[in-house]
């Protein structure tokens, strides 16, 4: 998973802890009294190239399938730098990583920007802050997410609270616009879905961690909730995980995608995500 050049991590206990990798600032891991929340693939490629296949990627500026460059956009294939020494206080402790422009993202996408990413652990709860500032002279527009797996132990006891009577757009589907009438969204297929205009503090996954764990999540500025699985044919066609992998691994990813954000010159947009261990 990387060498301990690359990796930051940071403890409040011997059984809470999370690691973040400097390729993407992804996080790897999130221990919460002694449960693995988070799902990494054991074919996941650590060469500082390919996006991580697993933990917390960042997808910025643009989420799916992009005209200027890789897919989810540069944010998760770049070297981020730590921004900030760890800080303890109040029985957390966050540290701060950053990313600007330089000549390889303005060739994609040309404008100056910073990103600020925290990582602030509790007890409980893993909160996730990503600031994005203009740098430049003119605004920008962009998409951005969490693309958080959650680990679990098996895929189909897994069920998502808080979807439903949300519109979403089914890439499965070929991205047919619905309404979700189920109050329990479980998944049994090849599941791709973008629900629109969530409630900041609704969405909750089931069943994740060892298999028995509720997360709540609590989301500002974070209005898409993406639900993917590959299921068993997806998982088969890709290179970096395991055939079997799509059974132990639900994605929940909070973000902005459905519409463009519009960030002024010199302006800062931030978006905050808080994943809460329900113990
Ligand atoms: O967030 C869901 C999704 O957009 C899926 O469509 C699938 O492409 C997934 O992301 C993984 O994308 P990646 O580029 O990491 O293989």
């Amino acid at each position: 998973m990387g060498s301990k050049d690359d990796v930051v991590s940071l403890a409040l206990s011997d059984d809470t802890g999370v690691s973040i990798h400097l390729h993407g600032a992804t996080i790897l891991s999130w221990k919460c009294k002694g449960q693995e929340m988070l799902f990494v693939s054991k074919k996941a490629v650590f060469d500082n190239k390919k996006a991580i296949r697993g933990g917390i990627p960042l997808v910025f500026p643009c989420f799916g399938p992009w005209e200027n460059g890789p897919q989810h956009g540069f944010a998760r294939i770049k070297r981020w730098k730590k921004e900030s020494e760890s800080k303890q206080n109040d029985g957390r402790i966050s540290v701060s990583f950053s990313l600007e422009d330089d000549e390889e993202t303005r060739k994609m996408w040309n404008y100056r920007f910073k990103l600020i990413y925290t990582v602030d652990l509790g007890g409980d709860d893993l909160k996730l802050t990503l600031t994005v500032n203009n740098n430049d002279s003119k605004p920008f527009d962009f998409t951005t997410l969490m693309h958080t797996y959650f680990r679990c132990s098996n895929i189909e006891n897994v069920r998502i609270h808080g979807l439903e009577g949300l519109q979403f757009n089914d890439k499965v589907a070929g991205s047919v616009q619905t309404k979700e009438d189920r109050k329990i969204v479980t998944i049994d297929q090849n599941y791709d879905r973008v629900y629109m205009k969530c409630e900041a503090d609704k969405v909750k996954v089931e069943n994740v961690g060892d298999g028995k764990k509720l997360v709540s999540l609590s989301l500002e500025n974070l209005p898409d909730v993406v639900v993917w699985n590959p299921w068993e044919e997806k998982a088969k066609a890709m290179s970096d995980f395991d055939d079997e992998e799509f059974r132990t691994m639900v994605c929940v990813e909070a973000g902005s995608v459905s519409e463009q954000v519009s960030a002024p010159a010199g302006g800062s947009v931030a978006f905050t995500q808080t994943l809460r261990v329900d113990l």
